[in-house]
C-alpha cells in the first residue's frame, strides 16, 4: 500500500508538469481529486489494510490528498489571475475617431452672407425678437388694415397685445434709423416668426438677413450694383441677373432679384423648377414715409433696402426641397448638407 501511495505521488508530481492552463487543470482534477479519482480509490482500499497499519497508511494518504489539493488550488489561483489581467480586447486595432460636429447649414449660409456684406462696408445690427406694433408694422408703412397684422399671420403676446414676435427683421432697421444719423450701412440678420402652417416650403420660425443703406443721393442703380456684387461673391461671376417689379409697403419702387440657376446654368433643372431662374431676394428704395417716420428727411436723403430668407438660400445651395429637413436635427441628413 505504501508503495502504491509513493507511486501515485510520483505520477501526480509528473503530471503537474503538463498542467499549463485551466483546461488541463480540470483534467488533473478529474483524474485525481474527484470521488471517482485515483486518490479516493486508494482511500477505498483502507478496509483491506491491517488494523495496526491503518494510522500510518491513513496519514500518508491524507498527506497525498493534501499535496494534490494544494497544487490544484495554487495552479487554479494562478490561471484565474492570468485570465483576469488579459483584457478581452484587441489593443492592436486602430482607435475609433471621436465624432466631430459642424456648423448648421443655415448658419454656414448666414456666416457667408455676413462676410460678403461686411467686406462691402456694412456693419451688423441686432434687435429684440419681441417687438411692438409700431416697429414691426406702423413705422414700416403698413396700412392699419394690412392682412399681415392679422392674428392669422402674426404671433401676438397673450398678456400684452401691443407686443408681438417680429415677422421680419425690418424693425431692427427702424431702430437703427431712429438712433443713428446717415450715412447708414447695416445688415440685420436674425430669427423671425409667422403664424403659418408648416409644410415643405414654410416654417413658423425662420431667419432673414435684411440690409439698409441710407445716405444723400442713394440710387436704384446702387441698389442693383450692390445686389449684383453680393450675388457674384456668393455664387461666382458667371451668373445672370433679373430684377422683376414687386411690391412691399416699405419700399417704392420694389423689386425681386432673380439670378440664373447656379446648378444648371439657366438650362432648367429640379432646383430652379425648370425655369432657369432662382428668386433670391426682395429689395427696393426705402419708402419716404419710412424715412420721415424715423426723422430722416426724405427730401435730403434716400436709401435702399433688401431682404433674404436664409433658409431659402440654404435650400437652393444644398438642393433640398423640404425646408423641414433643416430643423429635424437628424445628423444623418445635416452632415450631408
Ligand atoms: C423679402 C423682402 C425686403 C426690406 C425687406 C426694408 C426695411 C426697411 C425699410 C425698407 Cl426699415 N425696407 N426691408 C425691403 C425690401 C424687401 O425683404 O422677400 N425678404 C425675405
Amino acid at each position: 500500500m505504501i508503495k502504491e501511495i509513493t507511486k501515485l505521488k510520483e505520477e501526480i508530481s509528473g503530471s503537474l508538469g503538463n498542467v499549463a492552463d485551466m483546461e488541463s487543470l480540470d483534467s488533473f482534477k478529474l483524474k485525481y481529486l474527484v470521488k471517482k479519482g485515483s486518490i479516493q480509490a486508494l482511500f477505498d482500499r483502507m478496509k483491506e489494510v491491517p488494523k495496526e497499519d491503518k494510522p500510518l497508511i491513513g496519514k500518508e494518504l491524507n498527506l497525498l490528498r493534501k499535496f494534490a489539493q494544494d497544487k490544484f488550488n495554487s495552479l487554479s489561483e494562478k490561471f484565474k489571475r492570468a485570465e483576469e489581467s488579459t483584457p478581452d480586447i484587441d489593443l492592436t486595432l486602430p482607435g475609433r475617431a471621436g465624432y466631430i460636429g459642424s456648423r448648421h447649414p443655415v448658419l454656414q449660409v448666414l456666416d457667408d452672407m455676413v462676410n460678403v456684406f461686411t467686406s462691402m462696408g456694412f456693419d451688423v445690427a441686432e434687435g429684440p425678437d419681441i417687438e411692438d406694433d409700431h416697429h414691426n408694422f406702423d413705422a414700416l408703412n403698413f396700412p392699419p388694415d394690412h392682412p399681415a397684422r392679422d392674428m392669422q399671420d402674426t404671433f401676438f403676446v397673450k398678456s400684452d397685445n401691443g407686443l408681438l414676435l417680429r415677422t421680419h427683421t425690418s424693425p431692427v432697421q427702424i431702430r437703427v434709423m431712429q438712433s443713428q444719423k446717415p450715412p447708414i450701412r447695416s445688415i440685420m440678420p436674425g430669427r423671425v416668426y409667422r403664424n403659418e402652417a408648416i409644410n415643405s416650403r414654410s416654417l413658423a420660425e425662420f431667419h432673414q438677413v435684411e440690409g439698409l443703406y441710407v445716405d444723400k443721393k442713394v440710387s436704384f442703380a446702387e441698389l442693383k450694383g450692390t445686389m449684383m456684387i453680393f450675388a457674384c461673391k456668393m455664387y461666382g461671376n458667371d451668373i445672370d441677373f433679373r430684377f422683376r417689379p414687386s411690391f412691399f409697403p416699405f419700399t417704392e419702387p420694389s423689386a425681386e432679384l432673380d439670378i440664373s440657376c447656379f446648378l444648371c446654368g439657366g438650362g432648367g433643372c429640379r432646383v430652379c423648377k425648370k425655369t432657369g431662374w432662382l428668386e433670391i431676394a426682395g429689395c427696393g428704395m426705402v419708402h419716404p414715409n419710412v424715412l420721415g417716420g424715423c426723422d430722416i428727411d426724405p427730401e435730403r436723403y434716400s436709401g435702399f433696402a433688401f431682404g433674404f430668407g436664409i433658409e431659402r438660400v440654404t435650400m437652393l445651395r444644398t438642393g433640398i426641397d423640404d425646408i423641414r429637413l433643416l430643423y429635424e436635427n437628424d445628423v444623418r441628413v445635416l452632415e450631408q448638407l
